[in-house]
């Protein structure tokens, strides 16, 4: 079936057309662009640049799609160069690799700001985009290319993209209190399924622990297939292993502030320069040193995006009755549920809470199960 096409009403930011500060030519740059764009062909409503709302056509994303619509604006490839987004400056601005390694500052494009539901989401690190240069090493993002395997979670009443084309998420807790939060993994692991992004799991700072005690989670995540690294960036254990998984392959860096995402990479390459703590901010809700994400390609081959630290994930467009099936081991169990549309919760005769008690699953993914359809994000 053809995609839809839709006609969608969309306001005017509030400072449109309001003039530019000096100094600021290339977002003066953006503005003009955007209308020249409209009297071209997208359809203006009412008077022109003084209406409020436009109305423009645009494809309705597929089912499922990482995008909420992608708009039919002809893009002049020719003109264009296509890159790699590093990393965004500010509330409009990134910068853009291109294939041989230069580095463009980029605007983008306020049309494309105004399609995506939450705007900060229009582009994101990892994005492969279409721009225009201009003059002294500038440009304008005209056009973003279809995502593949995102990361992101609910922020208020709209998602929030944390990095997009990424084919593994190395997800990092630590060896030691209090980052150990097993919740926080079950979390990713969800979101990861859910953008179609191959979950790693990494205990960090095993230096600072009894690798006995690690064994029950690190076996738990590995029984249930999902692949799991222990490491020290402090003395060098697992640094190699964590190299060869993510040796060319698009992976992001995840988990809590202070947990050592950096740190880890700046051992895996030396001279990365990702800046890093310099004190060891073990409370979890250490000052966040990543600041925003990053990419960086990797001398092995690959990339990786080095993300600030999250100290909650709320996952996005997830609905309670779909999360049984991202916990993998409840699914021989389901059948048992006297109930069709058993939650696992009070119901009589539920074959996930015989599983629990029978010891067939574990009461930590179970209270998982539970904290996440109740939508408790545990923030602490
Ligand atoms: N002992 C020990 N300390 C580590 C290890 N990895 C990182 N650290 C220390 O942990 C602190 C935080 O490291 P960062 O790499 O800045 O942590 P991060 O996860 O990037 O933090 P944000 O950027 O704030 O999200 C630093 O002081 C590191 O030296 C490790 O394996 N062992
Ligand atoms: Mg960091
Ligand atoms: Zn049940």
């Amino acid at each position: 079936m053809a995609p839809k096409k839709r006609k969608i009403r969309v306001a005017f930011k509030k400072n449109r057309g309001k003039k530019a500060r000096a100094g600021h030519e290339l977002r003066e740059a953006i503005r003009q662009d955007d209308l020249d764009q409209l009297a071209a062909g997208e359809r203006v409503s009412g008077k022109g640049q003084l209406t409020r709302h436009r109305t423009i056509i645009a494809t309705e994303a597929e089912p499922g799609s990482k995008q909420d619509f992608i708009p039919d604006i002809e893009v002049d490839r020719d003109r264009c160069l296509s890159g790699r987004v590093l990393y965004i400056v500010g509330a409009h601005q990134c910068r853009v690799q291109i294939a041989d390694g230069t580095v463009y500052v980029c605007a983008v494009r306020q049309v494309l700001r105004t399609l995506s539901q939450n705007s900060r989401n229009a582009v994101v690190a990892g994005d492969r985009v279409l721009f225009e240069p201009r003059d002294g090493l500038q440009g304008m993002i005209l056009h973003v290319e279809p995502r593949s395997g995102i990361l992101g979670r609910g922020v208020g009443r709209s998602q929030q993209l944390l990095v997009a084309n990424v084919d593994l998420a190395v997800i990092i807790i630590t060896a030691v209190e209090p980052h150990f939060k097993p919740n926080l993994i079950d979390r990713f692991l969800v979101s990861c399924e859910k953008g179609g992004v191959v979950p790693i799991i990494c205990i960090n700072k095993c230096d600072l622990a009894d690798p006995e005690n690690l064994l029950p989670v690190a076996g738990l995540y590995a029984e249930l297939g999902y692949q799991t690294v222990l490491t020290s960036a402090a003395n060098g254990f697992g640094i190699k292993q964590l190299a060869r998984i993510i040796r060319d392959k698009q992976t992001v860096f995840s988990g809590q502030s202070g947990v050592g995402k950096s740190t880890l990479l700046n051992a895996i390459q030396p001279r990365l320069g990702l800046r890093v703590s310099h004190v060891s901010h073990d409370s979890g809700k250490g000052r966040h040193t990543t600041r925003t994400a990053i990419l960086k390609r990797l001398d092995q081959g690959g990339w990786v995006v080095d993300t600030p630290g999250i100290r909650q994930l709320r996952l996005w467009d997830v609905l309670p009755e779909e999360v049984e099936g991202f916990f993998i081991e409840f699914r021989p169990f389901v059948r048992y549920c006297k109930f069709a549309d058993c939650m696992h919760k009070e119901e009589q005769h539920c074959g996930i809470k015989k599983a629990v008690e029978d010891g067939l699953i574990s009461q930590q993914r179970y209270t998982s199960y539970q904290k996440i359809i109740t939508d408790d994000p545990e923030d602490d």
